[in-house]
């Protein structure tokens, strides 16, 4: 198994087993959980990371139905994907490609 399928794996598997027992979904409380034991927030650079859970929750929620599904939790993977390539690389911000896509719901990791 390589390495980028290693890291696949752990991702869709943190998020199952934060997920409740007869969910594929994690909602508010198990999201919360899922933040605080696996995410330090000092590794990344970016706003959603200043916000607060609840507001980042919120934001991740793109269809309003009160949980985070594997696409949505997908997307936060990604947002959180390029924070860390920003901060310890100090590159991938804004102006860089891809700065101007303008399609919507694409927007939550840009400053
Ligand atoms: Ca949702």
């Amino acid at each position: 198994m390589g390495e980028l399928d290693q890291a696949i794996e752990q991702c869709v598997e943190i998020f199952v087993k934060n997920c409740g027992k007869d969910s594929d979904c994690l909602n508010m409380s198990e999201f919360k959980a899922m933040m605080e034991k696996e995410v330090d927030a000092s590794n990344y650079k970016g706003k959603l990371m200043r916000a607060d859970l609840t507001e980042a929750f919120d934001r991740l929620d793109k269809n309003k139905d009160e949980e985070i599904n594997i696409q949505e939790y997908s997307r936060f993977i990604s947002i959180l994907m390029k924070a860390y390539y920003r901060k310890k690389y100090n590159k991938g911000g804004k102006g860089g490609r891809g700065a101007k896509r303008g399609g919507k719901g694409e927007d939550a990791d840009e400053d």
